[in-house]
């Protein structure tokens, strides 16, 4: 039971970084100005249905580290960054479990 478990986790963990993938920084930047604004992120995030608008804006913030109420190439880089080390380390804990 407890391995059908891991085994769930790892393929949902495995999705979502391929969803990740198909993000591109310019497919979010919908007026291509270089940096995603509140109202970018939180429409991308709404619309595909991932997250309430609530949440989004608490990634927002999250993501723009420099507060400066627009995320930065190399801010969206970071916080891709960061989430797929959370992933990988998800992986290797669920290897090691089986
Ligand atoms: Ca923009």
């Amino acid at each position: 039971m407890t391995r059908y478990l891991v085994l769930l986790s790892f393929a949902a963990c495995a999705f979502s970084a391929s969803a990740g993938e198909n993000m591109s920084f310019a497919t979010v930047d919908a007026n291509s100005d270089g940096f995603i604004s509140e109202t970018e992120f939180v429409s991308w995030k709404t619309s595909s249905g991932e997250m309430s608008p609530a949440d989004a804006l608490i990634k927002f913030i999250e993501i723009d580290s420099d507060a400066s109420g627009m995320i930065s190439e190399a801010e969206m880089d970071a916080a891709m960054a960061a989430k797929s080390e959370h992933e990988s380390d998800g992986g290797t804990a669920s290897e090691k479990k089986m």
